[in-house]
């Protein structure tokens, strides 16, 4: 028995220092402590052994199993370093590479001139009014003196959801729900999406608008002519020329287009302004006595103005855009740019 053991411990001794890798010790630990492992069995058929003998062997075998237990640890703490040593010996840290640079974002075209349409506005005494997206079709055409069956609405391209309920296709309802709230005076711009059923190199389904309206008494066309120009004058250039034109909404009368000189070409003519030197950027005019009946407003008492600017219509001029759809695409190659 005792030449079994030691025959044992040979082996496992010589099989220890001839692994060369982790999993073979595992292999040795399990072929040898394992349940059915060489000790294991040895140290069950202890029990099969003559009483006298037993003492000496039990010695002998359990002394080789902490041996064996103890090599193992050991074999394996050694691969371990091993492994470790090897593997900083190939990764090696360049520290003179440069950073990775780390890309940032920017504010969308769209809410840069948002936000500066904003500005201006507000340091012209106006404030900011919201309103839903969904809106009544009372809200975005009848109280606006567009009733059913009115031409205009046919301009609007819009969206319905159900007979009375639509996507508003301006933020005019947002000023009508203004006015019921609250009796004049009245100085505030309207911001946010509206939907047309529309899609071309000027056309987005969704698109964003600035709307204003200015209501008090002996409100004229001039103070709306003044205010007009000066959010030209700095959104633009101080020396943009301005013009107004005639033109026809229904919750306005007069109204009047407004176009500036194009900042392409100066005037001259370009493909930008078909040629004819001006370009128009928004439209305006006086709110019609209608509207104001609508509301419950006195139009004898009272008058107003109004406009609307398309947001994305004054990125384009700004930053040289000639294709809307580019604001929608999210293409980074388009967005770093701004
Ligand atoms: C009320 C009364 C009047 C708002 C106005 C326009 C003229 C106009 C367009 C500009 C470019 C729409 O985005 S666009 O296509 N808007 O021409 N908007 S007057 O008039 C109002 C609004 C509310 C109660």
């Amino acid at each position: 028995m005792q030449e079994k053991i030691n025959k044992i411990r040979l082996e496992a001794e010589k099989e220890l220092q001839d692994a060369n890798e982790e999993r073979q010790v595992e292999n040795i630990r399990v072929l040898y402590l394992g349940k059915k492992g060489k000790i294991t069995t040895l140290l069950k058929g202890l029990k099969d052994i003559p009483q006298e003998e037993r003492p000496l062997v039990g010695g002998l075998a359990n002394q080789l199993k902490q041996d064996l237990e103890q090599g193992i640890a050991e074999a394996i703490k050694r691969f371990i370093r091993k492994n470790q040593e090897e593997r900083l010996a190939q990764e090696r840290i360049d520290v003179t590479l440069p950073g990775r640079r780390i890309s940032l974002g920017a504010k969308h075209p769209v809410s840069q001139i948002t936000e500066r349409v904003v500005e201006i506005f507000t340091s012209l005494g106006f404030s900011l009014a919201q309103g839903p997206e969904v809106e009544l079709d009372y809200y975005n055409f009848e109280a606006l003196n567009i009733p059913k069956h009115h031409p205009a609405r046919d301009m609007h391209d819009t969206f319905y959801i159900s007979d009375e309920v639509l996507l508003r296709t301006h933020t005019s309802p947002v000023q009508i729900r203004v006015m019921e709230k609250q009796p004049p005076p009245v100085r505030i711009i309207c911001l946010g999406k509206v939907y047309r059923r529309d899609s071309d190199i000027s056309h987005t389904p969704m698109f964003h608008q600035v709307e204003g309206l200015l209501v008090d008494e002996q409100v004229s066309f001039g103070d709306l002519k003044g205010v007009l120009t000066a959010f030209i004058h700095q959104m633009f250039a101080p020396d943009t020329l301005v013009r107004f034109r005639p033109s026809f909404f229904p919750f306005t009368e007069p109204s009047a287009e407004v176009d500036i000189q194009c900042v392409m070409c100066k005037g001259k003519g370009c493909r930008v302004c078909s040629q004819s030197g001006w370009l128009e950027i928004l439209g305006s005019g006086m709110v019609n006595p209608a509207v104001f009946r609508m509301v419950g407003y006195d139009p004898e008492n009272v008058t107003g103005f109004a406009f609307g600017v398309g947001i994305e219509r004054i990125a384009m001029l700004k930053f040289g855009i000639d294709d809307i759809r580019l604001f929608f695409e999210n293409d980074l190659r388009f967005l770093r740019q701004f």
